[in-house]
C-alpha cells in the first residue's frame, strides 16, 4: 500500500544569515511575524512598511534524510506552492513551478538531503512573462494577469497589497510500488431515486507495474463494481438505488454517500481514494424568453431564486484560513440565509474544508476560474499553465455535490467591450480564449454534469452588452458609484452577481486595526484601510443622500452602517419581488481579507455588520416587502414566499403619524402560492400623503415588517427617540452568560442598533437594526459582554435622529 510522510515540521526559512522556524503550509509574512521581524501589516499602516517582502527572492529549506522505503517510487508532492520556484533535493534539480493554483510532483526516488525550495518574487516572475507577451490592460496597477497567483494578493479596492511566497499547502513524501490512483473523476448523476456514479480512473504505473492486470473496485451507497486493468484509464459504473437527493439549505437535507475507491494487484492493495458525495442534478436554464436570456438554476429540477454573496479569500494571508475558520465563516453564511456562495475570480480555488462545509451546510457553490478585471495573454508560458490549472481543479473539486456551475472569469468580458481593452489591446490577446474556447472545453471534457457559464457578468452572446440586463448575469455597479440606492429599482436584471455598498467595520475591528488614531472618517487610518476609489467620498455622499452628514465619527460610523443595510436591502426587496423573471441577487461581498472598509457583510475580524443581520431577513423564505411607486406603477406590497408551502397571511396596514398617531389602519387576507411572489397595490388611503415629512407607512404579517417613509430621513419630522433599556441576565443555550437587552419604545425609534463590541469587544448582539412603533418592546440578545449595566448599554445604542432644522 502506498505510504505516505507528511513534511510539515522542521522547515527552515531563510533570511539574510539567518534561519528562521518556517510554517509549512504557510507563508513567509506569517513566518516573518512569528519572529518578530515584521509588524503586523494588518494594524495602521504597516502594510507599506513591509512591502519589501513581495520583492524579495525566499529560500525554505528542510533536511531529509535517506527514507528506507520498501518501494519502488517516492514522489514529492506539494498540494501548492506559492509560486515561482525550483525545488532542489540533494543537490538534484527536480523541477520548477509558477502556478500557485496547481499541485505539483516530482519523482524523487533515492534522494535525500537538504530540500530546498528556492521562491523568486512574484514581481521579478509576473515583469519577466510580461516582458515576453507584451503590455495588457489592468485595472489596477500590479502584474497580476502576467502570474498565476491569487490576483488580489496584489492588493483590490478592498485589500491590502501583500503578494507573498511559500509553501502555502501540505507537502509530502508519497512511497508506492507498482502503480497508483492519479486521477479520480467521478460523473454525479441522479434519475429519480437512482444514483448513478460514472468513475473515470487514471493510473500512474512504475515500469515495473507497466501492463499488470490491477483491480479497482468502487462501491457507494451499498452498489458496487470492479474492473481489472491492464492500461491506464478505466470507467466503471455504479447505480446506487433508493437514494435520498441532496439539496441546497432550505429546500431539504444534505445527505452524503462515502464512495470508496481502492486499486489493488491480487489482494494486495496499493492505492486507494474517498469522498463523501452527494445525489443532485443541476441545470442552468438559459433558453430564450420573452424578455431576453435568463440565468436560472435549477437543482433537483427545483428552480430556485438564487440567496448568495461573493466570496473573496478570507485572509489576504490565506495560510491561516484553517478548518475551523472556514467553518465560522460559512456557518455565518448560512445563519444570514443565503444558500449560495460565488468564489469570486481574484481569489483562489479554495482548500478542500472549504467545499467540504459547503456540502455539509448545503450552500451551494459557484466557482469562478481565476480571471479578474484584466486583459489576460493567451501566449506561452501561460497558456499552458491555464489549462493545467483548469484540469487539476475541475477534477479536484468535482466530486462536491455543492459545487453547481463554472465560471470562465470575472468582468473580464465586460472589460473588453466598455472599459476602452479593445483599442488599447490592438488585436492583441486578451482572454477571450480562455473563456470561450479553452474552458469550457475542458469543463466539457472533465465534468460534463456542471452547467459553465463563460463570464460574470455575461450576456451569452456578443449580440447583446455583457452586461445587458435583459440577458444573463448583470453587475450593478453604478449605483453605488454615482447613485441613490432608489436606482437598483430601475431595472429587473434576469440575474444579479454583484451589487453592494460599503461601509466600515465594527468599531472594535477599527479600533484593533488603529490602537491610537483619534478616529474620524478621514483620519489617516480610515482612509488607509479604505481602497476604493473615492470610497470615503462614495460613504459620504450615499449618507447625505439621506441624512446630514455628521463630523462625528461614531454617528458618521452608525449611519455608514444603516445606509449599507438600506441599500442593499432595497436591491435585493425589489429584485426578489420580480422573481422568476429575476432568478437571483449575489451581494458583493460576504466577508473580508483584513479590517477595512469594505462592501462586506461580515467584516476583517470576523464580526457582523448591521447588513449580516439585514440579510438574514431578506433572505429568509418570507420575505414582506413595500415597494414604492417604481417604472412598473403604483406602490406596492410584495409577499414573497420562497417555501414549498403557500403562505396565506393577515396583512396588516397602518398609517401612521410621526407622533404615533393612527390615521388609516387596514386587513387584509393573503396567499402568496409556494414558491412564488403574491403582490398589491397599497390602497389610496393607506398611502402616506406624497412628500410628506409626517407620515409614514407600516406593514406587518407573520411577525415581518415593513415600513415606507415618503421623504428622506433628513427631511423626515422624526420625534427626538425615546426608549427605555433594561438589562436581564440570562443563561445563553449557546452556553455561558448572556443579557437580555429590553427596549421598550416611547416614541417611534427607527434603526435602533446595539453595537455591543463598544461594551466588550468579545460580545456580539443577535439582532441588528430595529424600528419600533411607540409602545412597542422588543429584545436584543448580547452574548459575551458579561453584565453590563444599562447604562453601558446605552452607550453602545445608536438610533435615526431628528435632523434639527427639521425639528
Ligand atoms: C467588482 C468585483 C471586484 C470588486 C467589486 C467592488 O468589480 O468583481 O473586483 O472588488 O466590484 O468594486
Amino acid at each position: 500500500m502506498k505510504d505516505t510522510t507528511p513534511l510539515d515540521q522542521g522547515w527552515s526559512l531563510h533570511h539574510g544569515e539567518d534561519r528562521l522556524p518556517a510554517a509549512v503550509p504557510g507563508c513567509v509574512h506569517t513566518d516573518l511575524l512569528n519572529a518578530g521581524l515584521i509588524p503586523d501589516p494588518f494594524l495602521d499602516a504597516n502594510e507599506s512598511d513591509v512591502a519589501w517582502v513581495g520583492r524579495r527572492d525566499w529560500t525554505y529549506t528542510l533536511d531529509l534524510p535517506a527514507h528506507d522505503s520498501r518501494h519502488e517510487r517516492t514522489d514529492l508532492v506539494f498540494d501548492g506552492l506559492d509560486t515561482a520556484a525550483t525545488i532542489t533535493l540533494g543537490g538534484t534539480e527536480l523541477g520548477s513551478t509558477r502556478n500557485m493554483h496547481r499541485r505539483y510532483r516530482f519523482d524523487a526516488t533515492g534522494l535525500a538531503g537538504e530540500l530546498e525550495v528556492r521562491f523568486t518574487s512574484a514581481y521579478t516572475e509576473a515583469e519577466r512573462v510580461r516582458a515576453l507577451v507584451g503590455d495588457r490592460p489592468n485595472v489596477y496597477p500590479e502584474p497580476f494577469q502576467y502570474i498565476r497567483k491569487m490576483a488580489s494578493s496584489f492588493g483590490w479596492d478592498w485589500g491590502p497589497t501583500l503578494p507573498g511566497a511559500g509553501i502555502w499547502k501540505p507537502a509530502r513524501l508519497e512511497h508506492w510500488s507498482t502503480a497508483r490512483l492519479a486521477e479520480v473523476r467521478p460523473l454525479v448523476t441522479v434519475d429519480g431515486s437512482t444514483g448513478r456514479v460514472e468513475l473515470h480512473l487514471t493510473l500512474e504505473r512504475t515500469e515495473n507495474g507497466a501492463g499488470r492486470p490491477l483491480t479497482v473496485r468502487a462501491s457507494v451507497a451499498g452498489a458496487h463494481a470492479e474492473a481489472v486493468l491492464d492500461g491506464d484509464t478505466g470507467v466503471l459504473t455504479l447505480e446506487a438505488a433508493d437514494v435520498a437527493l441532496w439539496w441546497p439549505r432550505g429546500y431539504g437535507d444534505q445527505p452524503r454517500y462515502e464512495l470508496d475507491v481502492t486499486l489493488a494487484d491480487g489482494d494486495a492493495p496499493l492505492d486507494g481514494w474517498s469522498r463523501l458525495i452527494g445525489f443532485r442534478t443541476v441545470e442552468l436554464h438559459r433558453t430564450a424568453d420573452e424578455t431576453g436570456t435568463p440565468f436560472t438554476l435549477a437543482v433537483n429540477g427545483e428552480p430556485l431564486f438564487v440567496r448568495g454573496a461573493n466570496w473573496i479569500p478570507d485572509d489576504t494571508l490565506i495560510t491561516r484560513v484553517t478548518p475551523d475558520r472556514y467553518r465560522t465563516r460559512l456557518q455565518q453564511a448560512a445563519d444570514a440565509n443565503l444558500d449560495l456562495i460565488r468564489v469570486w475570480g481574484g481569489g483562489i480555488y479554495e482548500q478542500e474544508a472549504f467545499y467540504e462545509t459547503c456540502d455539509e451546510l448545503g450552500l451551494l457553490v459557484w466557482q469562478d476560474f481565476l480571471f479578474a478585471c484584466s486583459a489576460y495573454p493567451e501566449e506561452q508560458p501561460l497558456r499552458g499553465e491555464i489549462e493545467a490549472e483548469a484540469r487539476d481543479n475541475v477534477v479536484r473539486l468535482m466530486p462536491h455535490p455543492s459545487l453547481v456551475l463554472w465560471n470562465g472569469n470575472n468582468e473580464n468580458l465586460w472589460g473588453f467591450r466598455d472599459w476602452g481593452w479593445e483599442e488599447e489591446l490592438g488585436g492583441d490577446s486578451w482572454g477571450e480564449g480562455y473563456y470561450l474556447g479553452v474552458l469550457p472545453r475542458i469543463v466539457a471534457e472533465l465534468d460534463p454534469t456542471r452547467p459553465y457559464a463563460a463570464g460574470s457578468p455575461w450576456s451569452d452572446s456578443w449580440d447583446h452588452h455583457p452586461n445587458d440586463v435583459d440577458h444573463g448575469t448583470h453587475h450593478s455597479w453604478e449605483v453605488w458609484n454615482r447613485q441613490d440606492f432608489a436606482e437598483y429599482r430601475d431595472s429587473v436584471p434576469r440575474f444579479v452577481a454583484e451589487f453592494g455598498w460599503q461601509a466600515p467595520p465594527a468599531y472594535a475591528t477599527i479600533r484593533r486595526a488603529l490602537p491610537t488614531e483619534a478616529l474620524a472618517a478621514d483620519s489617516p487610518g480610515m482612509l488607509h484601510h479604505q481602497k476604493a476609489e473615492d470610497g470615503n467620498g462614495k460613504l459620504d455622499r450615499g449618507v447625505a443622500r439621506h441624512f446630514e452628514l455628521p463630523a462625528d465619527f461614531d454617528r458618521w460610523h452608525y449611519l455608514t452602517q444603516v445606509v449599507q443595510a438600506r441599500a442593499v436591502a432595497t436591491g435585493i426587496e425589489h429584485w426578489r419581488s420580480h422573481w422568476p423573471r429575476c432568478a437571483g441577487t449575489v451581494v458583493w461581498q460576504i466577508n473580508d481579507c483584513w479590517p477595512v472598509s469594505s462592501w462586506a457583510a461580515i467584516d476583517g475580524d470576523g464580526r457582523l455588520k448591521p447588513l449580516h443581520h439585514e440579510l438574514r431577513r431578506l433572505y429568509a423564505d418570507r420575505l414582506l416587502t413595500l415597494q414604492p411607486a417604481d417604472r412598473d406603477g403604483a406602490p406596492r406590497i410584495a409577499l414573497v414566499n420562497q417555501a414549498a408551502e403557500a403562505w396565506s397571511t393577515t396583512l396588516r396596514l397602518r398609517r401612521l403619524d410621526a407622533d404615533g398617531r393612527l390615521l388609516a389602519e387596514s386587513a387584509v387576507q393573503l396567499t402568496a402560492g409556494p414558491r412564488a411572489v403574491h403582490q398589491l397595490p397599497v390602497p389610496a388611503e393607506l398611502l402616506p400623503g406624497e412628500g410628506s415629512a409626517r407620515e409614514y407607512l407600516v406593514a406587518d404579517a407573520d411577525g415581518l415588517r415593513a415600513v415606507h417613509f415618503p421623504v428622506a430621513d433628513k427631511v423626515f419630522a422624526y420625534p427626538k427617540p425615546e426608549f427605555e433599556l433594561a438589562v436581564e441576565a440570562v443563561e445563553d443555550a449557546a452556553g455561558g452568560a448572556a443579557v437580555d437587552v429590553v427596549v421598550t419604545a416611547r416614541t417611534l425609534v427607527r434603526d435602533l442598533l446595539l453595537q455591543a463590541d463598544r461594551i466588550d469587544p468579545a460580545a456580539s448582539a443577535d439582532r441588528g437594526l430595529i424600528t419600533l412603533l411607540p409602545g412597542e418592546r422588543t429584545t436584543v440578545r448580547v452574548r459575551g459582554a458579561g453584565v453590563p449595566t444599562a447604562e453601558q448599554v446605552r452607550e453602545a445604542v445608536f438610533c435615526v435622529e431628528p435632523t434639527r432644522a427639521v425639528l
